[in-house]
């Protein structure tokens, strides 16, 4: 029996790898802040895939609490084979002189440090059993810097660092480390950067047809289900109407 942990799993890319993983007959941790919505999605696909399925309530930037939820799961779910760094969001487009500072704070405290305190405890489980494959989900924006989004940009430059980093760090230990870049995919990701308002979200997809979160998921799998001998690095997976951050070819 294998075992997922993906963080981020009540919407978009989380979720679809949720489903992937339930359908390939993973046993799933499920991380995000959102109860309700976690707890719908766990009892979905636990019950049309047979899985076992364990939801953790937590924001990815508390370190206590997150060290509490998942030291205290049993031992035999900390061997995880598979963990998806994927919780993370975009607040604010603005120019460096008028961005929010708190919008700031929630980028690089989610997107960076979220994904180092979750990175710390399950490589720690991984180096004890001796396996384990990391995805990190980065983006175009941490391939490239796109007017208005320097600070999101940064943050997931950051995230490519890490893949690096974590990637000649887990070497030793035969740990697989996977970074994977996605450009634009239709999620709540708009809807969470313009702060709700979903007629400016739905703006930003218009004209084109933009990947979809199963687009995501699919790449995953194909990473995660390579040769033990074959690691893939690094994928950039883009609209095929999207040729850079900034270039969209929209009807
Ligand atoms: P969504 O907004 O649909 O999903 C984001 C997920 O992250 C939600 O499940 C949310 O759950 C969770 N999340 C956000 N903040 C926290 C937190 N502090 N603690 C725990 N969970 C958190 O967006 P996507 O699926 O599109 O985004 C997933 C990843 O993909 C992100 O890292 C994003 O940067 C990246 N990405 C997205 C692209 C896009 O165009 N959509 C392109 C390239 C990369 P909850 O609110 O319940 O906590
Ligand atoms: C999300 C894609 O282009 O909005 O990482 O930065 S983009």
């Amino acid at each position: 029996m294998k075992t997922a942990l993906i963080t981020g799993a009540t919407s978009g890319i989380g979720e679809a790898c949720a489903h992937l993983f339930a359908q390939q007959g993973y046993r799933l941790i499920l991380v995000a802040r959102r109860q309700d919505k976690l707890e719908k999605i766990a009892k979905h696909f636990a019950d049309k895939y047979a899985v076992e399925i364990k939801t953790l309530i937590a924001d990815v930037r508390d370190k206590a609490v997150l060290s509490t939820v998942l030291e205290v799961l049993p031992e035999e779910w900390k061997a995880v084979d598979v963990l998806i760094n994927n919780a993370g969001l975009s607040q604010g487009l603005e120019p460096i002189d008028k961005g929010d500072t708190d919008d700031w704070d929630t980028m690089i405290d989610t997107n960076v440090k979220g994904l180092l305190y979750v990175t710390k405890i399950v490589s720690n489980w991984m180096i004890k059993h001796q396996k384990g494959h990391i995805i990190n989900i980065g983006s175009i924006a941490g391939k490239e810097v796109y007017p208005n989004g320097s600070v999101y940009c940064a943050s997931k430059h950051a995230v490519d660092a890490l893949n690096k980093g974590m990637r000649l760090d887990l070497l030793p230990h035969g740990i697989k480390v996977t970074a994977i870049n996605p450009g634009m995919v239709e999620t709540e990701f708009s809807v969470v950067r313009f702060k709700g308002d979903e007629e400016k979200a739905k703006k930003v997809y218009d004209g084109f047809d933009p990947l979809q979160a199963i687009d995501i998921a699919d790449a995953i799998w194909f990473a995660v289900s390579r040769p033990a001998h074959v690691n893939i690095n690094d994928m950039l997976i883009m609209p095929t109407a999207q040729a850079s951050a900034g270039l969209v070819n929209r009807k």
